[in-house]
């Protein structure tokens, strides 16, 4: 059998903040294994960017989050990975709908955990999806 032709496909990430903090989890994938990433995932078929953001939230994370916001639009393109693959990826912003809301790791075998870290001391090393964001001056407390 001959595997399909690789086709790019859709990710929603969420920045979800928190005064000055970001909540990020280290990934346990072969994506970007180690690395912290924003919460989020494939975008399904018929949902609305607000809809997969909220989803993918509240399944890696137990979050309920509200006033969710396009913010930029990226092309992840993975070429050097076993199976390459191509993401366009959807920055979403996002706040918690209650602040007391405390992140469980829901999904523990794909994350170490999420926790919120200050945007000015970011934890090293980001998946790369986001460095480069961050690198072409992505900001979302800009605006
Ligand atoms: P799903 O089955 O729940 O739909 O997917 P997932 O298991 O949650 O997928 P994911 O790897 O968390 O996200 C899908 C892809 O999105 C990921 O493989 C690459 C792309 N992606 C980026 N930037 C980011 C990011 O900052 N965080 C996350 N989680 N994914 C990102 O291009
Ligand atoms: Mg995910
Ligand atoms: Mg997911």
């Amino acid at each position: 059998e001959t595997e399909a032709a690789p086709v790019p496909r859709v990710a929603v990430v969420v920045c979800l903040i928190k005064g000055k903090t970001v909540l990020l989890g280290r990934r346990r994938s072969s994506l970007g294994d180690s690395t912290f990433s924003l919460p989020g995932g494939h975008l399904e078929f018929g949902e609305s960017f607000e809809e997969c953001a909220a989803r993918e939230v509240k399944e890696e994370t137990g979050l309920e989050i509200k006033n969710i916001e396009l913010m930029t639009v990226r092309n992840n393109v993975f070429l050097d990975e076993a199976k390459p693959c191509q993401y366009v990826g959807i920055f979403m912003r996002a706040v918690l709908a209650d602040d007391d809301q405390v992140p469980q790791n829901v999904e523990p075998n794909f994350c170490d955990g999420w926790d919120w870290y200050e945007w000015d001391a970011l934890p090293k090393p980001l998946f790369w999806p986001l460095e480069n964001a961050i690198m072409a001056g992505f900001n979302p407390f800009h605006t």
